[in-house]
């Protein structure tokens, strides 16, 4: 996410920060290559002069010029105003009314409302424990309707029956009083897009606004669209009483435009991010944390978050004791590669470290990829338990077995097995807190050259 803007970032940085020390020259250049990173990120103009007047004076501030450090201080000015543009807090999604909540998602067609409107009620349900209820206002595209049910059915969300044949008016008015029955205190109701704005659409979305007078109203867009969903939102705010933006594909943004466009031209808050099509793949949006990872700093909170959400504490706890106790065994390492796929295997969990771009072209340049993980789990299964908790004990004939049960060969098994050695070494070292150096320097060579 937004890798392209956080290379050239860290490129920026790199030589500012190398400088012993600062001329104006110097600054304006680095200011000049800010201005053009930010223009290749798609950010509107206007935002980007902006952006440029308000770090410039700062940075040319004589006492940074003269500190000791003043790359890091031009770093930490930037850091400041890109969060500043995000947003600076957290939004929070509003449930302040009276149950069952309405909330309306609206947007262009293909921005990813329906999707948004499923992760968005799995959200509510897991995080702030509301019984929420999805309805399909879309009586336009055929088996839009349906999609939203099906979405409902595999993710064990309440949706409300389809009447074939109802208008959206009615539709939201049965909406209302079917989530009052049930016992549903939030209601998410899923519009129906258009390719662009235009009347009858606005018109229609104003007349639902009228009647479910709800308490959030949200834009789904695609943050592929860059500075044009920060003007879309601007359109959409003169209509309806717009509160939250919620950016879609931001997984395949390596721009980020629209995430540095939309707070200063359409003055809307965002919410959330769409970071893939499952349904877990939905991020609460943290500017802070966002411009870490934009300027290559990393973010690490959000890793912890997630790995502790999608982590089994208690298996997390028992491998810890374990690994102090210098006894990680195959079985741990299954978990570990399962974990990793979990989370969106390499590439997702390395989005989030520092000095991702130095790690990630490392692995690019290999090709280790993911289906390494998939290759590993099948050979770590097709091993005996006893092979799996010692796997000093596998010998030549137990390989040739493995490499059977597994559809590999016996190459893949002693590389698997020299990983392993390495992994549990290194798993030693690190328990041990001696992890540092790693996000600078890369992955260290000896444990590299397994990998590959
Ligand atoms: N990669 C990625 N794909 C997404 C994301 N959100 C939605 N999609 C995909 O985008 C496509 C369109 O999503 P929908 O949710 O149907 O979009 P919509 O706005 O409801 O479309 P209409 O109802 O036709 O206007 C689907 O294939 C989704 O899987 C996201 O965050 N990342
Ligand atoms: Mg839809």
């Amino acid at each position: 996410m937004f890798e392209n803007l956080t290379n050239k970032f860290e490129e920026i940085f790199s030589s500012l920060k190398k400088a012993p020390s600062l001329d104006e020259k110097q600054v304006d250049e680095g200011l000049k290559s800010i201005r053009l990173a930010l223009l290749e990120a798609d950010v509107s103009l206007d935002v980007v002069k902006e952006f440029i007047s308000r770090v410039k004076p700062k940075a040319l501030g004589q006492e940074i010029i003269r500190s000791t450090s003043p790359g890091d201080m031009v770093v930490k000015i930037v850091y400041d105003e890109i969060v500043s543009f995000l947003g600076d807090k957290n939004s929070e999604i509003s449930l302040n009314a009276v149950p069952p909540v309405p909330i309306m998602l609206v947007g262009l067609q293909g921005s990813g409302k329906t999707t948004t409107t499923s992760k968005l009620a799995k959200f509510l349900e897991k995080n702030n424990k509301k019984k929420v209820m999805m309805a399909s206002l879309d009586v336009y595209r055929p088996a839009a309707q349906e999609q939203l049910r099906l979405l409902g059915e595999q993710n064990n969300i309440e949706t409300l029956p389809i009447i074939e044949g109802q208008l959206p008016a009615d539709i939201c008015r049965r909406a209302l009083s079917a989530a009052n029955l049930n016992g549903c205190e939030v209601v998410l109701f899923d519009t129906a897009g258009r390719t662009q704005i235009d009347f009858q659409m606005m018109n229609e979305i104003k007349q639902i606004e009228t009647i479910i007078n709800p308490a959030e109203t949200i834009l789904v867009a695609d943050s592929l669209t860059g500075q044009v969903a920060a003007n879309v939102a601007k359109e959409f705010k003169n209509t309806v009483n717009l509160s939250g933006i919620i950016l879609t594909r931001a997984d395949g943004d390596g721009r980020g435009g629209a995430a540095l466009s939309m707070k200063y031209v359409a003055e809307i808050p965002i919410k959330f991010l769409g970071v893939g099509e499952k349904i877990e793949n939905f991020e609460v949006f943290h500017p802070d944390r966002i411009a870490n990872r934009i300027l290559g700093m990393g973010d690490i909170v959000s890793l912890v978050e997630k790995a502790s959400e999608d982590l089994d504490q208690e298996n997390l706890k028992k491998t810890e004791e374990k690994l102090k106790k210098g006894q990680f065994s195959m079985e741990d390492y299954l978990s570990q590669l399962r974990q990793m796929k979990k989370m969106g295997g390499i590439e997702g969990i390395m989005s989030f470290l520092p000095g991702v771009s130095k790690i990630k072209s490392q692995m690019d340049q290999s090709g280790i990829d993911e289906k390494i993980i998939t290759q590993n789990e099948a050979v770590i299964l097709s091993m005996t338990k006893q092979e799996r908790e010692n796997p000093k004990i596998i010998n030549g004939s137990r390989k040739k077995r493995i490499a059977n049960g597994s559809g590999t060969d016996i190459a893949t098994i002693n590389k698997l097995l020299k990983q392993f050695k390495m992994m549990s070494e290194m798993m030693k070292k690190m328990s041990k807190g001696n992890m540092k150096g790693m996000a600078d320097k890369g992955i260290p060579p000896e444990l590299f050259n397994q990998l590959k």
